[in-house]
């Protein structure tokens, strides 16, 4: 493609999302007086929190659900509304579908694409107040609980009964689990329970017509025609409001080990993880990757302890690496076995390698590769690529996107700080966050299509765990071929008719 067309299509894709956004007030009504006064009919006062008559809330009071995680996407919603039921939710829904309102589902609001905060005023459903199980079953592991809760209180009620989630994230202490489901989010433990694909159950949602789909199933096998709940599974909310999750969880492991792995250069990663793979098979749990850069923002910005200056010494990269499983004695000979290989080996894959030593170290060594996320947003305003490319792109993406920056001359402290990559190598997800001073329309311009170009070349996914959001829709494409985006509206057109539930994200 020549400079010229390509510009031509960046300022095709940009107007695009400038008349997306426009659309999205021109054709929805806003709240108003009288639905507040509807609402009240069935929802406690203090479960609705309005900037409009009568309670007159100073709109500050709301920026914790009109700003996201980030503080990247701002809504300007005037009402938030915060159900206690799936009854209450369908009677929300059942008035925005009459009145024409779009509605934006919102769990813990620690989604990184823009998804869970208004475009412009619709209503926000936030599901915090449905944060109760519903049942737990010890011998099938099959647990129910309403949307709203938080996928750490829910390890923390599994604990007791030797049952842990088949998922876990760095955001566990906010985020939903309707808000994992919604998002189909990846995470720390994908590579040992798979997919929620895979390990969610049934679903109950409440549709855009206010309809309660309830499938909420606990039977592991159901093979009783289409299998709907998949489609609410990733939607972003863009079909139906999930309010109850049924999912299966595992049981605890008995023994758990972790060890940082420094690298002298990315290249060794792989041949690593195939050894890994080869020595530890069913114990291995968890194969991360940060490279140095961010290794050195994690510890600037307190998150975990830092290694010794020795152990990060000549480090280019860093693996975390978990095992887990039911021996003690057995898992660590197996883990002692790997890392023996690994030093005695003539060619060295690694220089060091750090193990925990207790359950605190353990933890710590964990806090350093989940605090990432934060430490980069601690340290500037960060465009998140999430992205699933071939495991030996990844350092290669990371350096062609510095180099492409460093020629537009944007390698400054006042515009581009960091270019770094970290990620989850057993399911070959690359995060690659570019660090800002600010976020600014030239870094924007320099870097989309840039990524979502290269990601292509990869035939990768612009997004292997995010989502969309309203960040990527524009680059669906690259992704997607127009078949299946073409399937997915007409999917969306048969749930939602009048287009209210959570416009502006996943579809362009
Ligand atoms: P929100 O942010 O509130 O919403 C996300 C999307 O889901 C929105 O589109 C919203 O409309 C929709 N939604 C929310 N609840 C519902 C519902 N009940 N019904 C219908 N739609 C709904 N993601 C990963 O995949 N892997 C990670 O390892 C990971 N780590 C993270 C670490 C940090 C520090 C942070 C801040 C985020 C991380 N994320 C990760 C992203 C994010 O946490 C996940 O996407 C999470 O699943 C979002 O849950 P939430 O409840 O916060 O949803
Ligand atoms: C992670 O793996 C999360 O830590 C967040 O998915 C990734 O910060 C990011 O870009
Ligand atoms: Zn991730």
């Amino acid at each position: 493609m020549s400079l010229a067309s390509r510009r031509v299509a960046r300022l095709a894709a940009f107007s695009l999302r400038r008349s997306a956004h426009a659309s999205t007030s021109a054709r929805y009504n806003s709240v108003n007086a009288d639905d507040i006064a509807h609402f009240s009919k069935f929802l406690p006062t203090s479960t609705i929190l309005s900037t409009l008559p009568p309670q007159s809330l100073p709109s500050s009071e709301l920026s914790p659900f009109n700003d996201d995680w980030m503080n990247k996407y701002h809504g300007q919603s005037t009402t938030v509304v915060r159900p206690r039921n799936a009854l209450e939710v369908s009677e929300v829904v059942k008035r925005c579908n009459e009145r024409g309102i779009a509605i934006v589902p919102q769990g813990g609001n620690t989604g990184l694409v823009g998804g869970g905060v208004p475009i412009k005023d619709e209503l926000l459903i936030n599901l915090g107040n449905m944060n109760k199980v519903r049942s737990f079953d010890p011998v099938s592991g099959i647990l129910v609980a309403d949307a709203g809760c938080v996928l750490e209180s829910l390890s923390e009620y599994l604990a007791p009964h030797n049952h842990i989630m088949p998922l876990d994230l760095g955001a566990k202490g906010s985020c939903q689990i309707g808000g994992n489901v919604s998002t189909n989010a990846g995470g720390l433990r994908l590579l040992r329970y798979g997919s929620l694909h895979g390990s969610v159950l049934g679903l109950e949602v409440v549709l855009p017509d206010g309809t309660i789909l309830d499938q909420l199933s606990t039977l592991r096998k159901d093979n009783t025609g289409y299998d709907l709940k998949q489609l609410f599974i990733g939607a972003e909310g863009t079909l139906g409001i999930v309010t109850g999750v049924s999912i299966l969880t595992a049981p605890a492991p008995q023994s758990a080990s972790n060890v940082i792995l420094a690298l002298p250069k990315f290249e060794n990663v792989l041949p690593l993880f195939v050894q890994a793979k080869r020595q530890l098979s069913e114990i291995l749990s968890a194969f991360e990757f940060f490279d140095r850069e961010v290794y050195d923002l994690a510890i600037k910005h307190g998150q975990g302890r830092a290694l010794s200056e020795e152990d990060v010494e000549g480090a280019e990269c860093f693996v975390l690496m978990e095992t887990s499983g039911g021996k003690r004695e057995h898992d660590e000979e197996k883990l002692n076995q790997l890392l023996e290989t690994l030093f005695e080996s003539d060619k060295p894959l690694i220089n060091t390698g750090v193990l925990s030593q207790s359950p605190a170290q353990f933890a710590s060594m964990w806090a350093i590769r989940e605090g990432l996320t934060e430490a980069v947003s601690k340290e500037g305003k960060a465009y998140k690529y999430d992205i699933s490319v071939p495991l030996a792109k990844f350092k290669e993406v990371v350096d062609t996107t510095r180099e492409h920056l460093g020629s537009k001359g944007l390698l400054r402290d006042d515009a581009v700080k960091h270019v770094v990559g970290y990620g989850h190598v057993g399911d070959g997800n690359l995060h690659l966050n570019v660090v800002a001073a600010a976020y600014t329309p030239e870094i924007e311009a320099a870097l989309e299509p840039f990524v979502y170009e290269l990601v292509a070349s990869y035939k990768g996914s612009v997004s292997a765990e995010h989502g969309i959001g309203v960040m990527k829709t524009h680059a669906l494409h690259y992704s997607k071929s127009n078949v299946s985006i073409e399937w997915m509206k007409r999917i969306k057109q048969l749930f939602d008719p009048k287009g209210i539930m959570n416009p502006g994200k996943v579809l362009p």
